[in-house]
């Protein structure tokens, strides 16, 4: 397996939408394994928890966010509903080599790209005769060079179109706006044609930031990349493409996590029952990567969540990172936000180690938090406040 990282290298500002339903796609040549991860992930999350299965469509769905604070306000509270924090997650067919170009089923499918918020970038280096590799043999390093090529085209084409539309009124008109958003976009031209780099590793100022945000370039979306082994393999955590895979990543994306997997491992564990499946996992000495591949795909997005408890729902709401508390109680309900009063904050790891919201509050942990309060990731929060019509407060709607 890939070895640990010592350093994390310091990480870009986050381009894109901002929001709290936010979507990671499988990119990936064909016949790679996207379709059956894609599967078993929706299916063993499903399956696992108890949740119902959430189809958004035949190419997306949404998969809970394993969590063991979440399972133990869970247990503790033992609530009528539970909801978890969601992952939306979309297949997207293979690309091939000319993609950019119309090549295969090419156009449409870098507009899905685009819907996308973050990628999750599948590459294969399990061997298989029965099935075909697009490109021959089995070169995962090969395949990772072909995809990002391929969506580096994507966004320059798409960009040499928009410059070309605002190139006319920019140098006919005197609107100043339009002439720095021009700019950006020449910067960004200079960026993928003559640096031949992708979007997210530039340095780009607030004014750029905002144009970024606007056009939603392939190239300025995180990825994560994994790695589909042959189950033996991943058994062993040996494979020699890992480290090759690393050097690569750690050349062209560095900082970004690498996650070996097994589709075929996965395969089997989903379709064992409980039993079966523990017996098979203690016997082989390996593990499902599935939740660290969520976790990791929801990090990305840099969303996090905090919690409302009580014995109707334990909730996990997703806000932000850098969320106030007026907005992160806004996600609950516009009424919390506009007539928001105080948060009740205890911190999860508080609540554990006190065992009981009483507890907290004897040793100093339940703390009332105002307006300026950046909520943090795990905060079990209680909101107060004015409705204006006689309600004073809610834990939730
Ligand atoms: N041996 C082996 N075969 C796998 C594994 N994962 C997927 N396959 C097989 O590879 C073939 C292609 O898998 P898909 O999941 O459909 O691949 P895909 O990347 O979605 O392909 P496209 O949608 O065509 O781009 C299928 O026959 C799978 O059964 C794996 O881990 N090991
Ligand atoms: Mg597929």
């Amino acid at each position: 397996m890939a070895p640990k990282k010592v350093e994390e290298p310091e990480r870009k500002p986050l381009i894109g939408r901002v929001g709290t339903n936010l979507k990671v796609g499988i990119v990936g040549i064909p016949n790679v394994g996207k379709s059956t991860f894609f599967n078993v992930l929706t299916k063993s999350q499903a399956a696992a928890e108890n949740f119902p299965f959430c189809t958004i469509d035949p190419n997306e769905s949404r998969v809970p966010v394993p969590d063991e604070r979440f399972d133990y306000l869970c247990e503790y509270f033992k609530p009528v509903s539970k909801q978890p924090a969601w992952l939306n997650v979309v297949d997207i067919a293979g690309l091939v080599k000319g993609a950019a170009e119309g090549q295969g089923l090419g156009n449409a499918f870098l507009s899905h790209i685009k819907a996308c918020d973050a990628l999750f970038h599948l590459c294969r280096a399990f061997e298989d005769d029965d099935v075909t590799h697009v490109e021959g043999e089995v070169n995962p390093v090969r395949d990772l060079e072909i995809i990002n090529e391929e969506l580096r085209l994507k966004d320059l084409e798409f960009l040499n179109s928009a410059v070309e539309k605002m190139e006319r009124n920019v140098l006919r008109g005197t609107d100043k706006k339009l002439k720095t958003e021009y700019e950006t976009l020449q910067k960004i031209q200079h960026v993928l044609d003559e640096e031949k780099q992708h979007i997210r590793f530039a340095d780009w100022n607030a004014n750029d930031i905002e144009v970024l945000n606007k056009y939603l370039f392939i190239t300025s979306k995180p990825a994560i990349y994994l790695v589909n082994l042959a189950e033996k393999d991943y058994i062993k955590k040996k494979n020699k493409w890992l480290i090759k895979i690393k050097e690569w990543v750690d050349k062209n994306d560095p900082g970004s996590t690498i996650i070996p997997f097994s589709g075929a491992f996965e395969n089997k564990l989903v379709d064992m029952d409980e039993g079966e499946r523990r017996r098979y996992v203690e016997e082989v000495k390996a593990t499902s990567a599935l939740d660290k591949i969520i976790v990791h795909g929801y990090k990305a997005l840099q969303l996090q969540y905090f919690f409302t408890c009580g014995p109707d729902e334990v909730k996990a709401w997703t806000i932000q990172k850098g969320t106030k508390a007026p907005q992160a109680a806004g996600r609950i309900h516009t009424d919390f936000e506009k007539g928001f009063i105080m948060a009740e904050v205890m911190k999860y790891s508080d609540f554990k180690e006190e065992g009981s919201e009483a507890a907290c509050k004897a040793a100093g942990k339940y703390r009332q938090q105002g307006r300026n309060y950046v909520v943090e990731d795990g905060d079990i929060i209680f909101f107060k406040f004015n409705a204006g019509a006689g309600l004073k407060d809610a834990k939730k709607k």
